[in-house]
């Protein structure tokens, strides 16, 4: 406990120490002023002060909202003059019964304040009116000379300027409650008034004594120069205290899992590429060997364009080349798919459906040994779920050359995914390009199952006999979302595109794998 309240009294301010000082001298409640009188501080320090001390348990700083009334010009004016109802009675107090319009003049008022007057006359009961002549009453002869509630606070108000209507006597009141009545006669502020009372805590720091030296929280150039800085006293500094939340400007944790991504295969060696988002049906599909009459050709899986409705296609060594595969396999040994192969299909403009197109663009212009990767946005009409979006991105990427082999392939997912952070499984798929193929696995235990993060596999020879390669290529396709839903501990993959400020406010700045190593 000892050891608790020195270091609260290292960690005191001068002004902090200042103010508990006062209560030393003065007791344990105080106003501000009080203590802005006994240490010779202003206003500010003080309040400051009183703030940072109660929010360490030593001082509580009362607040009490009062009302403080003061008079408008008006009020002023009538309370040097006398009410306007007042001057009235006067002049009924020397004629019993007068004409509205004598009385008027006698009493000096103008035609608004005549008005008030004779409203008030009858309010306060001093008078009738009958057939245009107004008549004191008996309560207005009682009233000569005797001064009412609301005009002995106008009294007052004009002897002391302001009154706080705190607590107010009965006479106060009933004063008050008669002026407000009337606009504009008096001026009425809410101010708030302070008490600090010193706690249990704040009178132990008292008992063990509080030194009023300003302990040192910055050095000067000098004192360093001289010195000085050697004898100084310094304040103590409390490492938990509370700071303000402060939210920088940063990356959307999206873009920083694709940037990571990037830095990730450009470590490996591995150079970018990009493909267009708006593809062929032939580098999308047909060049990839995947039949004219497959499923996730159907429109229901795919995005088919209306302008343009169709794309040029490469030139025609290729074209030929890719036709042969799918009807009779070409050169490669293989039986194709034993169809007719349409060129109008393969032209047919679709938002690409992977990224694997791009491996086949760049296979076609690039001789191996090659390492290759591209990141881009790709669209299927999916029922949108937790994991599923109609457009998301993946990372694509091929390694072309000699001794490239599916162990390889492996082992360059397996490091790919340990630098992310994640241990992933392999399982056997199936894909129209590759063979062996490949899905890479990881598991959701809030889900209790696995998650398909991407597919991989060795580029089958129908697809790279028409590219004219002739080296192995191992290839894979990675979805980019799912990385970012498991990385970010989010349930449900929208949660990426949903734009929820309080959410990306909160995400640290940095999360992730560490690059350097
Ligand atoms: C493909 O797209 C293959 N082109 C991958 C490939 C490339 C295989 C090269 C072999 C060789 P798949 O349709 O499984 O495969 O998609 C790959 C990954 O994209 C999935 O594992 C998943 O992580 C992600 N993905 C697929 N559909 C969606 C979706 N609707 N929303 C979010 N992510 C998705």
């Amino acid at each position: 406990m000892t050891k608790d309240i020195n270091r609260i009294i290292d960690e005191l301010h001068i002004y902090e120490k200042k103010v508990l000082n006062a209560f030393e001298q003065l007791g344990s409640r105080l106003s501000p002023e009080e203590v802005v009188e006994s240490q010779k501080m202003d206003i500010k320090a003080v309040m400051s002060a009183a703030g940072s001390l109660e929010s360490k348990g030593l001082i509580t700083v009362d607040k009490k909202v009062d009302e403080v009334i003061s008079l408008s010009s008006v009020g002023k004016l009538y309370a040097e003059q006398g009410l306007p109802e007042r001057r009235m009675l006067k002049v009924l107090s020397e004629n019993d019964a007068l004409p509205m319009g004598e009385i008027t003049k006698k009493a000096s008022l103008d035609k608004s304040e005549s008005k008030i007057a004779i409203g008030w006359l009858m309010k306060k009961r001093w008078a009738v009116i009958d057939k245009g002549t107004v008549k004191i009453t008996e309560d207005g002869k009682k009233a000569i000379g005797k001064g009412e509630d609301d005009e002995l606070l106008l009294d007052k108000l004009l002897e002391t300027q302001k009154m706080m209507l705190f607590n107010p006597s009965k006479l106060v009141q009933r004063g008050y409650d008669l002026l407000v009545k009337r606009k504009g006669l008096i001026d009425v502020k809410k101010t708030t008034q302070h008490t600090l009372v010193i706690t249990e805590k704040g009178m132990e720091i008292l008992e063990v004594g509080i030194d009023l030296v300003d302990a040192a929280t910055q050095l000067t150039h000098s004192q360093l120069k001289t010195g000085e800085w050697k004898s100084l006293q310094y304040r103590g500094y409390d490492i938990q205290a509370e700071y303000p939340e402060f939210y920088p400007g940063k990356m959307h944790p999206l873009r920083r899992i694709v940037e990571e991504i990037r830095d990730i295969f450009l470590n490996l060696g591995f150079t970018e590429s990009r493909g267009p988002i708006l593809e062929s049906a032939f580098w999308n599909f047909d060049c990839l060997f995947q039949p004219q009459d497959h499923a996730a050709r159907e429109m229901q899986d795919t995005f088919y364009i209306k302008n343009p409705q169709h794309t040029k296609l490469p030139e025609t060594d290729l074209v030929t080349k890719v036709g042969q595969a799918h009807e009779n396999g070409g050169k490669t040994g293989s039986e194709g798919w034993g169809y007719i192969w349409d060129e109008d299909v393969a032209r047919q403009s679709v938002l690409r459906t992977h990224t694997t197109g791009v491996s086949a663009r760049f296979l076609s212009e690039n001789q191996p040994p090659l390492k290759m990767f591209s990141v881009g946005r790709v669209f299927r009409r999916e029922t949108i779920t937790y994991k599923h979006l109609p457009e998301f991105h993946q990372v694509e990427g091929i390694v072309a050359g000699d001794e490239v082999n599916f162990r390889n392939l492996l082992g360059i997912l397996k490091e790919f995914y340990k630098k992310l952070g994640f241990e992933v499984r392999f399982r056997p798929a199936y894909f129209p390009y590759t063979y062996l193929s490949t899905e890479c696995e990881i598991y959701l235990p809030e889900k209790e199952s696995w998650i398909e993060l991407g597919g991989a596999g060795m580029f089958r020879p129908e697809v790279l006999e028409p590219l004219g390669v002739e080296t192995p290529v191992a290839a894979f396709g990675l979805g980019i979302e799912r990385l970012a839903m498991i990385r970010l501990g989010i349930k449900d993959i929208r949660m990426l595109y949903k734009s929820d400020i309080g959410w990306l406010r909160k995400l640290p700045i940095t999360q992730g794998v560490d690059l350097t190593d």
